[in-house]
């Protein structure tokens, strides 16, 4: 590729994460305003997103006004699966796009009637990746990472950019681990040297085991 041709391209590459760190902030603003606490929750396909923010959603439903953005590539079955616990949801399909972005949150937050939500949370669900929601903040209070011991017990050193990024690590399907015999301790140890400020949870959607612990860790 001619050198200026590959300087354009760069330049294109931080204009669209500048513009996007400008969006974030906005977000970031209009949801304090409202009192609105906010995560962002990233992490493979599979993972338990979903699975985790059904049992979040069934235990806090009764006392907080949730919405819930779900980010996919073309389906609503996360959406549907949530709202199945009395809690709005907004889906997004992002088509080719493997995270969503400030400007998506950006259009829903313009879109939504904040008022209902005052003092409320919204939780996001990105789109199922490791490694393309790095470079997209979205404008939310915390970031929430989740790994499942079935994606291996390198998947924490082979991704350190997100732990860095992200103020909870949650080590989910813990269940399963008379199958997998991972040594979670050393997953635990990983994100930690990675991140020494992330609280980090491992957790069962399953079992129930530690939600209560990751309810206390988003300090609602
Ligand atoms: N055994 C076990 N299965 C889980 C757990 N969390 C999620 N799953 C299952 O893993 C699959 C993917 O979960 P899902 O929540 O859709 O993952 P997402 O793609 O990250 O949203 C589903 O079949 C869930 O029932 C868990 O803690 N333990
Ligand atoms: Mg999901």
């Amino acid at each position: 590729m001619p050198e200026e041709q590959a300087s354009k391209i760069i330049e294109l590459n931080e204009d669209l994460i500048e513009n996007n760190e400008r969006l974030a902030d906005q977000n970031n603003g209009t949801l304090k305003q409202y009192g609105i606490k906010s995560f962002d929750i990233v992490g493979a396909i599979g993972a338990g997103k979903t699975a985790l923010l059904e049992i979040i959603s069934e235990r806090l439903a009764k006392k907080h006004q949730i919405l819930v953005i779900n980010g996919d590539v073309a389906t609503r079955i996360d959406a549907d699966r949530i709202e199945q616990h009395g809690v709005k949801t907004i889906q997004v399909n992002t088509g080719r796009e493997c995270a969503l972005n400030a400007y998506h949150i950006s259009q829903i937050l313009k879109n939504v009637d904040l008022n209902k939500y005052r003092n409320g949370i919204l939780f996001i669900e990105n789109v199922g990746n490791l490694i393309c929601p790095s470079d997209f903040i979205l404008g939310a209070e915390k970031r929430i990472v989740i790994v499942s011991i079935t994606e291996g017990e390198w998947v924490i050193k082979k991704h350190p950019l997100l732990f860095k990024l992200s103020d909870i690590a949650v080590i989910n399907k813990i269940d399963l681990n008379d199958v997998m015999e991972i040594n979670i301790e050393e997953m635990v140890n990983d994100a930690k040297e990675i991140n020494p400020n992330l609280k980090i949870i491992p957790t069962s959607a399953i079992t129930g085991e530690n939600i209560s612990e990751l309810i206390n860790a988003l300090e609602i």
